[in-house]
């Protein structure tokens, strides 16, 4: 199918870190708003944009433009807790769950956190050959609240004091013509401005949030006219006005060549604008950009084949952690703590994963940057955070220069850890473990094991949040002792505790001899002697009626502040 007979969209949420602070903490709605990291801005609400604060501004210049802001800051502690993202990802899904509910037809693509491709052609069609769509749309225009016509005229871009725009008038003109003038193609994106329109009022219903659109015939364009007229507002850009809109749009600002592509072009042929670069023929792009110059010459021209993937999960889960400044690792123990806590930060992002998506990681991409970046990849054999850790410990400890046993040279600025290379599925092992530990939970649950223990039994938690999105926190532990059976929950989905230690002695006691096996197996799973403990087989430590570990997941409580802390914080 030719490009130009699709009806492509793309859904953009207004400052979304912002919004989702507003929902929180709902007095702030139609107030200035930031969202604060480490004194650097990520989002900025559209009451704030109206004072001139923008992103990356100093934050005395903020108060100072804007004194009535109020500053979330993104809930972190000392270090970095890339868990304290969690709310926003877990907004992500709110919005994500109403697209993906919307209709069958429509291919959702996840572009980022705030962002989908939906591919609306075949709903279209389908309302096409069974609406009589001219008398529909001659009545009102109350189908289309907050549709723009992007013909070029709809901004003044060249600041032009005569300038003038009535949007509904614009409006009526296009539908007219897309009605009246057999114009199929124009017609196909009224309707799709009328879903799109749909979809964003479903959303503002279900999880409070505003977002803007582009419509288009393809994604580059959709993308592209998505922002023309935020917040709130949705932009439909018909293949005969590309060339306007195209003519003044930096370079820069396109989808994909926001980057080095982008930067290369611009220099190559010394232009900034997309006008520019469709005046320059293909074979003068393919001298200087061989291997890109066709697709660079058919965006040039606002024409982009490329097709809206179903995908509504991450392609990686990664957690990252700078070390700027004098915060720089210089020891061997504190890269070790570092890398402990990180893993164990990335094993619960992916546990969480494997429960929601069912599938399992791969590969695991070990980077770190010192004087250069160095990175590795290895293969992903079990979740356990420790197998894992010392996997990438013996990655890491090959980067270090020093010759004293406990320095690290030249001292590390960022460690990273991405898992990728998803494969469908749960692991045979931990879905035979959690099998029977859930097996078991709903057994005591339901009263059918005589002997409840008297200590604490480990239930997955859902928080109503999660709940919402789908999803479950595998690592967090209720006590259950002094709840009514009632009020027990029993785990639906598969989970395995991040270590051993996590698993209540009841549980092991009872545990038949080859699932302790296996559970062996899969803690300590060919786990390399370097770097750090192993982990200990399992032995029923005490028998059942001693006294039982708490069930609340028992942290460390040194002295200081250790990274483990925060890594194991609770929302
Ligand atoms: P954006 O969609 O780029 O911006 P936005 O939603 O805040 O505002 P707009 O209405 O202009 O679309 O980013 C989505 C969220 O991603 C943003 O709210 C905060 C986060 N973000 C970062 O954490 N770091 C960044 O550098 C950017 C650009 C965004
Ligand atoms: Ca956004
Ligand atoms: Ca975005």
């Amino acid at each position: 199918m030719s490009n130009r007979n699709r009806v492509i969209a793309l859904i953009d949420m207004d400052c979304f870190y912002a919004q989702v602070e507003q929902r929180l903490q709902p007095h702030l709605w139609g107030k200035p708003v930031a969202v604060v990291q480490y004194n650097g801005i990520l989002a900025v609400s559209y009451e704030a944009r109206k004072y001139g604060v923008k992103r990356f501004m100093n934050l005395e210049k903020v108060k100072e433009i804007c004194p009535e802001i109020a500053l979330c800051n993104v809930p972190s502690g000392e270090h970095s807790d890339k868990a304290d993202l969690k709310r926003y990802r877990d907004a992500s899904d709110d919005v994500f769950k109403v697209l993906n509910g919307y209709d069958s037809r429509v291919i959702v693509e996840r572009a980022s956190i705030d962002e989908a491709f939906l591919d609306l052609t075949e709903l279209v069609d389908f309302i096409i050959a069974s609406e009589d769509l001219p008398e529909k749309y001659s009545s009102s225009l109350d189908l289309f609240p907050t549709t723009y016509i992007a013909d070029g005229n709809d901004l003044n871009e060249e600041d032009n004091p005569e300038w003038q725009y009535d949007r509904e008038k614009t409006l009526k003109i296009w539908i007219h013509k897309a009605c009246n003038e057999n114009n199929n193609d124009l017609l196909r994106l009224a309707v799709g401005a009328e879903l799109v329109e749909q979809i964003r009022a479903r959303i503002k219903e279900e999880t409070q949030f505003r977002c803007s659109a582009g419509i288009a015939s393809n994604k580059m364009m959709a993308k592209l006219v998505c922002s023309r007229h935020k917040p709130g507002q949705q932009t439909v850009v018909p293949d005969y006005a590309f060339s306007s809109i195209l003519r003044n749009t930096k370079i820069s600002s396109v989808r994909n060549l926001g980057g080095k592509l982008g930067r290369a072009i611009m220099g190559k042929f010394s232009i900034q604008t997309m006008g520019e670069l469709s005046a320059i023929s293909l074979e003068e792009i393919s001298e200087q950009f061989p291997a890109q110059a066709k697709w660079i010459h058919a965006i040039a021209n606002g024409m982009d084949e490329e097709e809206v993937r179903e995908r509504d999960k991450a392609i990686s889960i990664a957690v990252s952690k700078n070390f700027t400044g004098s915060s720089a690792l210089f020891t061997v123990s504190a890269v070790q703590s570092w890398l402990d806590g990180l893993m164990k930060e990335l094993v619960k992002r992916l546990t969480e994963d494997q429960i929601k998506n069912q599938r399992t990681a791969c590969t695991l991409h070990v980077g770190c940057t010192m004087d250069a970046q160095f990175g590795k990849s290895f293969q992903i054999v079990t979740y356990s955070s420790d197998a894992l850790y010392n996997s990438a410990w013996a990655i890491i400890r090959n980067f270090n220069k020093a010759v004293d046993s406990n320095a690290w040279e030249p001292p590390i600025v960022n460690i990273s850890l991405s898992a990728c290379r998803f494969r469908d599925g749960v692991d045979v092992s931990s879905k035979r473990i959690t099998d029977w530990i859930c097996q078991k939970a709903k057994a005591l649950v339901s009263g059918e094991e005589d002997n409840l223990p008297s200590g604490s039994f480990p239930i997955p938690v859902t928080d109503s949040t999660d709940d919402e999105a789908g999803t479950s926190r595998g690592f967090d532990f209720i006590e259950t002792v002094e709840q009514k059976p009632a009020r027990y929950v029993p785990p639906e989905k598969e989970f395995l505790p991040e270590s051993l230690e996590d698993i209540p002695e009841d549980l092991l006691a009872d545990m038949p001899e080859d699932i302790k096996k296996e559970l062996t197996l899969y803690y300590g799973q060919r786990t390399p002697n370097s770097g750090k403990k192993q982990k200990p087989e399992v032995v029923p430590k005490k028998k059942r009626g001693a006294k039982k570990r708490p069930l609340t997941k028992v942290v460390e409580q040194p002295a200081a502040k250790k990274i483990s802390d925060f890594f194991t914080k609770k929302e």
